[in-house]
């Protein structure tokens, strides 16, 4: 196959994005503002900001066109890949179908899908309707699909037969809003309630050779993406982002991924997750480089094959996958060789200090570590390429960020006093995490739910509810979650919505779920379950309720299951989680004053 982007490497190293914003970080920090980054973006007439526009449009115009801007891989080998030209084109087509289909402004449409051109083709076009693009994970069961559909009212859904009927048809009664449901590689006759993807695709493609289309004059405070993510209580919140997100994709991603046209880039992420929108596709088209998409999961010798025949230059991935190749040992990744890999970067979790330096033997270069959040929309706090790296670190807040650590109050949480917070100003104080909102990327709400997006703010500061403390050199160190929401391989698990999957089993009474400590993958799903009357705490019973969990939920599902007699409370009567999570640690149980029974 034509190797494009390697070949024209040398030739488009020059081509000018964001230029003024390079030279060094303390520089940067004095000197930058997100008004001068605004400024430097392509931009549409008449003030108008477009995510797909900035991605794609703008390269496609220029010295860029024919570079590969999407190579995808199954299980490692190249399938098919898209020059920027042609990403134009494609999305131009999808986004003309999603018109035809009646999609305007504001729309949801959603994939379910695997890692492949019509995922992509869907954001893209999606954006350029002007319409709101909506993940979700392919791992997910029925619940966690049908209850994002319905919270998101999502009005196309694109996915596959199996997926569909398996996740979808059964519960369709209970998506009024879903009208449209695209089926992509399917060649059986379409059912009802179905239409096939590349019908519509044929049909977009006449029409846009018979006419022209002009992208969604969006504005840059449009909504463009709308991500799941979980809290401790309640259903998951769907945060919603903006086009002007893009400001902030395109500098971090030439800041913290030190992306340049000409790179070669993999981020091992699925776009289900914040991490494979922002710095799967938006920021890294933004920088005009070639990325390279996998389909597959995990397997340490695909992966250090594609880092190596991909000739990958930046490397993102997670903390559960760098943990996985360390097991395999040094060795495999010696049989192979990286000498176009530059940086190699993480985030999700926190990134142990091992990891860090095992970079060094296995790639050449250490790990760089990021933090950001669903919420924040791009990275916030980083280790840049060039700075002198603390292992264990999440490194510095990113030029134009404001953080600090508040004081907590006695649920663990930033203590709010008469409307005001207390900024903890000497070094290795630890408290909540909290930024100054204001950058691009920031949400700007919870889909239909005013509280508990008010809730996320104090005093003028966005409250992280992780915990952490800030060194005598401005370096963020991670300690913990402030709350009882688990992080699972990279991947943030709301309790209360296991919780309720397995309440559905007729043999359970009560349940609590907690992240138990896991060596790879940081945490896994632990449910602490009691039984109502007839049933009995045997083997057979447990893994039927892990079985039961797995066929709802998929990849959210406990691992681990165990029967308790009774599950201790607060005096309000929710089961405490974190009691839960003390026992199972060994740990001292702490205050137990709003523990139900206890004086
Ligand atoms: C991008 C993403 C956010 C939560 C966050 C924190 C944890 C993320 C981390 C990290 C330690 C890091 N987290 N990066 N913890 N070190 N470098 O992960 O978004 O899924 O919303 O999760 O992930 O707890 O609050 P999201």
């Amino acid at each position: 196959m034509a190797d494009t982007s390697t070949r024209r490497a040398g030739e488009i190293r020059h081509v000018p994005l964001l230029e003024p914003l390079i030279g060094d970080y303390e520089e940067r920090c004095r000197t930058f503002g997100w008004e001068q980054a605004r400024d430097l973006l392509a931009g549409l007439p008449d003030g108008g900001l477009n995510m797909a526009y900035e991605a794609v449009d703008r390269h496609a115009a220029g010295p860029l066109s024919d570079v590969v801007a999407l190579r995808f891989l199954d299980r490692g080998v190249p399938t098919a890949e898209l020059t920027y030209a042609e990403l134009r084109r494609a999305s131009d087509v999808v986004a003309v179908g999603l018109q035809a289909l009646g999609v305007v402004p504001g729309d949801r449409v959603c994939t379910l899908l695997q890692r492949s051109p019509a995922l992509y083709l869907t954001v893209l076009g999606t954006l350029k309707a002007g319409a709101v693009y909506c993940p979700l994970f392919p791992a997910f069961g029925p619940e966690p699909v049908c209850d994002r559909l319905s919270l998101g009212s999502v009005r196309v859904l694109v996915t596959d037969r199996l997926s569909y009927e398996r996740k979808v048809a059964p519960f369709r009664a209970r998506l009024p809003h879903l009208e449209t449901v695209l089926l992509v590689d399917d060649d059986a006759a379409p059912t009802e309630g179905t239409a096939s993807w590349d019908a519509m695709v044929a049909s977009a493609t006449d029409a846009l050779d018979r006419s022209s289309f002009e992208i969604a004059r969006t504005r840059p405070e449009q909504p463009a993406l709308l991500h799941f993510t979980s809290g401790t209580t309640g259903r998951p919140k769907a945060a919603v982002h903006v086009h002007e997100a893009v400001v902030a994709h395109h500098v971090t991603a030439m800041w913290a991924l030190d992306l340049r046209p000409g790179d070669v880039y993999w981020c091992t992420a699925d776009p289900g997750w914040v991490t494979g929108t922002s710095y799967g596709i938006i920021g890294p088209l933004c920088r005009g480089v070639t990325v390279v998409t996998d389909s597959s999961d995990f397997d340490a010798r695909r992966w250090y094959r594609v880092l190596q025949d991909q000739r990958v230059t930046v490397f993102y991935t997670a903390p559960t996958a760098l943990r996985m190749l360390m097991r395999v040992g040094a060795d495999l990744a010696h049989e192979h060789s990286f000498p176009a890999l530059r940086h190699v970067v993480s985030v999700g979790e926190p990134l142990n200090p091992e990891a860090v330096v095992w970079g060094v033997e296995a790639f050449g270069m250490p790990v760089h570590d990021t933090w950001w959040q669903t919420e924040t929309g791009a990275i916030m706090v980083s280790n840049f390429p060039g700075m002198p790296i603390r292992p264990g670190s999440m490194g510095r807040p990113v030029p134009g960020i404001t953080a600090a650590v508040l004081e907590r109050g006695p649920d663990g949480r930033a203590a709010v006093v008469d409307g005001h917070v207390h900024v903890l100003t000497e070094p290795d104080a630890v408290g909540e995490l909290a930024l100054r909102p204001g950058w691009p990327s920031m949400f700007r709400a919870y889909l239909d739910d005013p509280e508990r997006y008010a809730q996320c703010f104090a005093d003028g500061w966005y409250l992280s509810g992780d915990l952490a403390r800030f060194d005598a050199d401005g370096y963020g160190w991670f300690v913990g979650r402030a709350d009882d929401v688990i992080k699972s391989a990279g991947h943030l698990i709301g309790p209360f919505e296991v919780e309720s999957a397995l309440m559905e089993h007729p043999a359970v009474a009560e349940v609590g779920v907690i992240g138990k400590p896991d060596p790879l993958a940081g945490e896994v799903v632990k449910a602490f379950v009691t039984l109502r009357a007839g049933y009995e705490p045997t083997p057979a019973l447990q893994r039927e309720l892990i079985t039961f969990g797995r066929h709802r939920l998929g990849s959210v599902a406990p691992r681990e299951i165990a029967f308790d007699q009774a599950l201790p409370h607060t005096r309000s009567g929710k089961v405490m989680r974190r009691l839960l999570k003390a026992r199972e640690l060994g740990l001292p149980e702490g205050d137990l004053s709003t523990v139900e029974g206890q004086p």
